[in-house]
């Protein structure tokens, strides 16, 4: 299976983070990258391949998705932070827009002081940004699309985008969870581009097996039933406020979200597959031209911050369970943080969809 990657995903290199209300070494760190690649090199089915020479037009991609007030925010954050006195490590909000604090929704956002777009465009204290952010966070996302443009859609064949920092829990306008654009969303409408044949868009599958909810993804496409989205993810966990079985979509897009909160601490292989069969005959109904796979494999037993009980076999079944849609299938880097097992957990899922 080919592999994209780009070493320009190291540069977002944040030393802390606060986690239960602790100051610990940032988990999302750069090393994740080197381990998996480690992992994958390996083993000769990998076809490894950087994504620097590739030129796409990011922006194009980008604002088919995000608001553009966002999208300057992130470019322009850690200057302005800096030049207004803050800290030169990273922007980090103190005053979150907390409802219960907006008397009415920013008209002129671009006014606010760079303090305040922190907590206007930031939900959580996972998301520092640095001197070098932006260019890692695009980094990312040319990995992702690199990926997209050589997928085959002829064929029921896999490809896999080594990035970070991940993406399925930054929303139209907000970064949180390590996460700042959403990359598995701005490839599903750069595909979507690349099929023309009639007016209205290819039916896209997004099948998100992260731990966590992937809120931002859900928001993205809540009212658009060209996009399906199906995620499995722990119950009463990060991001909380998300990913009930309620949660089916709007509009149009009514139907085409579809969550299966599972029980945190009980979830092992058994349990998460027989899910899996559901989501995956949902996908098989909807009848996607691609499937689109938000990749994580922080579900593993021992992940420093997550509570299911996935095996490294059972990544395998995973993957072949994924396999079994038939489809061609863009596999996206989303979490897991337990380096040692990180990248063999990974290519267990590639090498079970082969
Ligand atoms: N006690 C991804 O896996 N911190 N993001 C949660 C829970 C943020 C995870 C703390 C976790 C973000 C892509
Ligand atoms: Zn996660």
């Amino acid at each position: 299976m080919r592999v994209i990657y780009n070493l320009d995903c190291r540069l977002h290199d944040p030393p802390h983070e606060i986690l239960s209300g602790q100051l610990v070494d940032y988990l999302e760190s750069p090393s994740r990258l080197d381990y998996i690649l480690k992992a994958l090199t390996t083993d000769p089915i990998f076809e490894l391949s950087d994504a620097i020479e590739e030129s796409i037009d990011l922006n194009k991609y980008i604002l088919q998705v995000h608001d553009k007030d966002y999208l300057s925010y992130l470019e322009t954050a850690y200057e302005r932070w800096v030049e207004d006195g803050g800290d030169k490590s990273a922007v980090l909000p103190e005053t979150f827009a907390h409802h219960a604090l907006l008397a009415s929704k920013p008209t002129n956002p671009e006014n606010l002081s760079p303090c305040a777009k922190a907590g206007l465009y930031c939900f959580d204290l996972s998301c520092p940004i640095m001197s070098r952010t932006y260019e890692a966070t695009l980094a990312s996302l040319r990995v992702v699309l690199t990926a997209a443009s050589q997928l085959d859609l002829e064929k029921s064949n896999g490809i896999f985008a080594l990035c970070r920092p991940p993406g399925h829990h930054a929303g139209l306008s907000t970064c949180g969870g390590y996460c700042f654009l959403n990359n598995i969303s701005i490839a599903a409408r750069f595909l979507q581009s690349r099929i023309t044949s009639s007016e209205k868009r290819a039916r896209m599958a997004i099948l998100d097996i992260d731990y966590h909810h992937g809120n931002g993804t859900q928001q993205i496409f809540y009212d658009d039933p060209s996009v399906l989205y199906v995620s499995l993810h722990a119950e009463n966990d990060y991001p909380y406020f998300t990913g009930t079985a309620l949660e089916t979509g709007t509009g149009d897009g009514e139907k085409t979200t579809v969550n299966f909160p599972l029980p945190r601490r009980t979830t092992g292989d058994d349990e998460y597959c027989q899910t899996l069969e559901r989501a995956v005959a949902i996908i098989r109904e909807y009848d996607p031209v691609c499937v689109l796979v938000s990749l994580g494999v922080d579900t593993y037993m021992d992940d420093p911050i997550c509570e299911f009980k996935i095996t490294t076999p059972g990544y395998k079944r995973i993957g072949e369970i994924i396999g079994s849609i038939g489809k061609p299938a863009l596999f996206v880097m989303e979490g897991g943080y337990h380096l040692e097992t990180l990248g063999e957990n990974v290519a267990n899922v590639l090498r079970g969809f082969n």
